[in-house]
């Protein structure tokens, strides 16, 4: 295939690092398409760690090109440290490529995204507080400052000039917070503008001509089809469409150019920040989970909300996205428990829902209909092939197929590159 997308099938923490930088070693272009530095890869290459947050995971490659496509919102002060991280790890940094198109998060959208949160008081959302909801309202609001516009500076000075007055009101009068320096802002953000410079490029003619030559190009999701704002589990959602058709959109492609759909889930399920959770276990298996499977967040080490696979979400992250093949995740977490639960279907009010609801209140009322299956004791980090996991092992993961409606083609047992069975 040579073209394929990767995404997270439920609330994001998938593992997708992991099978990205799998699929990223053998394709020519690596695309982002939609997020900020809201999210975050940890990949582990032999034994360096490698945190990437708004960089596609084809940068640990020297000849793959890098996009940072139109979708995304950039933050250059978080890209450029981030580029400084890389390069002192050895990482060539020159193959990367942003949208002229993409639009740029600025100070005030992380204060007004901190100031909001609070403001929303027991109801807040848990964002990530980088900014990325207010910059994508600017964009929707047609008043966002794009890379075009900061890379000609008679423009961007007059564009944020006026944006920061507009915003410094809204913090100072709706928030009582503390007005920007607008002098400030603007010279650090010219001076970005110098920095990132090289790197700018119209990226819907790169990704296109790469893919009309047959080079393999991978489309990295970030964050979970349940985050996304459309389709997921609305208010508590991120601001962008991490689904396969986000990146139609967030890259600049005819849907028809998308060849796969790698959806990523893990074996189990796992949120941070708020909203309901039908499968939650906030009991001992899901602390038992949390220990095993090191639930807890790369970048706050919040605690992970953790529970059992659902299948009623999962066949409706297949069904939208149009997953052609699912890759599952820690399956060795779930060693030595003696029971594994699985929803089939959720209960409401005496009915039950074969199809995951919009309304939230009534998601928050689904008793979830769970199948009991036996677990397995046998070490699994070893194992190399399919046939070699435990037959109980393979039992669940066919009923995940079943109920999903997507063959299961990629399986992690461990953190490491080799522990990963891939299915002929
Ligand atoms: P925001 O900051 O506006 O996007 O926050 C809105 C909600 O979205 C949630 N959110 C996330 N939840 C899980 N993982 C996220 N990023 C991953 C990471 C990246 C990944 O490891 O950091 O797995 O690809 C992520 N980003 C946003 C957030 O908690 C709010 O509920
Ligand atoms: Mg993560």
């Amino acid at each position: 295939m040579s073209t394929v997308v990767v995404v997270g099938a439920q609330w994001g923490d998938e593992g997708k690092g992991k099978i990205i930088d799998y699929l990223a070693g053998e394709s020519d272009v690596v695309v982002r398409g939609q997020g900020g530095n809201n999210a975050g890869h940890t990949v582990v290459v032999g034994d360096k760690k490698y945190a990437l947050r708004l960089i596609p995971s084809g940068i640990l490659y020297p000849e793959t090109i890098n996009v940072i496509g139109n979708g995304v919102v950039f933050d250059p002060g978080g890209f450029l440290k981030e580029v400084e991280t890389l390069q002192a790890k050895g990482i060539c940094t020159d193959n990367i490529k942003i949208s002229d198109r993409t639009h740029v998060i600025f100070p005030y959208h992380k204060i007004i995204d901190t100031l909001a949160e609070t403001a929303r008081g027991g109801e807040m959302i848990g964002t990530t507080k980088n900014g990325i909801g207010p910059c994508y309202m600017d964009k929707v609001e047609r008043s966002g400052i794009r890379i075009c516009d900061l890379m000609d500076k008679e423009i961007f000075v007059e564009k944020i000039s006026k944006q920061i007055d507009r915003k410094n009101e809204i913090i100072e009068k709706i928030y009582g917070g503390e007005k920007l320096d607008k002098e400030e802002v603007v010279a650090t953000y010219l001076d970005y503008a110098e920095k990132i410079r090289k790197y700018v490029d119209d990226t819907t003619v790169i990704v296109y001509d790469e893919i009309k030559k047959g080079k393999k190009v991978l489309f990295e999701g970030a964050q979970g089809t349940l985050l996304d704002i459309d389709l997921g589990t609305y208010p508590y959602v991120t601001s962008s469409h991490p689904i396969s058709g986000g990146f139609a959109v967030g890259a600049g492609i005819g849907p028809n150019m998308i060849e796969e759909v790698v959806g990523v889930v893990k074996a189990y399920t796992t949120r941070v920040g708020k909203g309901p959770f039908v499968t939650e276990q906030d009991n001992e298996i899901g602390d038992k989970i949390r220990v095993a499977g090191n639930e807890f967040g790369t970048v706050t080490g919040r605690p992970r909300r953790c529970g059992w696979f659902d299948g009623v979400m999962v066949k409706y992250a297949a069904r939208i996205n149009g997953i052609t093949a699912i890759s599952i995740m820690l399956l060795d977490v779930l060693t030595g428990l003696e029971e594994l639960k699985i929803c089939t279907g959720y209960k409401l009010e005496e009915q039950v829902i074969e199809h995951f609801p919009a309304s939230l209140e009534k998601l928050a009322k689904c008793e979830p209909i769970y199948e009991t299956l036996p677990g397995w004791t046998e070490d699994i980090t070893n194992c190399t092939t399919y046939e070699a996991l435990p037959e109980n092992a393979k039992k669940y993961l066919t009923r995940i197929e079943e109920l999903v409606g997507a063959p299961i083609k990629i399986v992690s047992v461990g953190p490491k590159r080799s522990q990963t069975i891939v299915r002929e």
